[in-house]
């Protein structure tokens, strides 16, 4: 047995007790939500979110046509009137994926009529 062993040992028990602080300091492991399901970021996905529970740091991949939609996070009031701020940062790689922040949470497509057509989300992560 050289030394070899020995530090191999330790740097073996240091990896193992920062793996374990990280776990004991991250008790809430984020997961990831695809958006609409299989039918993905598309009309009438307003219900989506209905019956699920979300945590902050939670993932929302929003999977698309870039061709035709886009996503921009708005507020509770941009959500209900169907408008964005301008200069509103838009996700446009028709595979975003967006941590949710505490509270409420509101996504919108921002291309004319689809929004109006159930193209919104509303998530509470609590
Ligand atoms: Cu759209």
């Amino acid at each position: 047995m050289g030394q070899g062993s020995g530090s191999a040992r330790l740097g073996l028990a240091i990896g193992v007790t920062i793996l374990s602080l990280f776990a004991l300091t991250n008790p809430i492991l984020a997961a990831t939500y695809t958006v609409g399901g299989a039918g993905g970021w598309t009309f009438n996905v307003n219900n989506w979110p209905n019956g699920k529970s979300f945590k902050p740091g939670d993932v929302l991949a929003f999977n698309y046509d870039k061709t035709v939609h886009n996503v921009v996070a708005v507020s509770k009031r941009g959500y209900d009137s169907c408008n964005s701020p301008k200069g509103a940062k838009t996700y446009q790689t028709g595979k975003d994926r967006i941590k949710l922040n505490k509270g409420a949470n509101y996504f919108i497509c921002t291309i004319p009529t689809h929004c109006q057509s159930g193209m919104k989300i509303s998530i509470n992560a609590a």
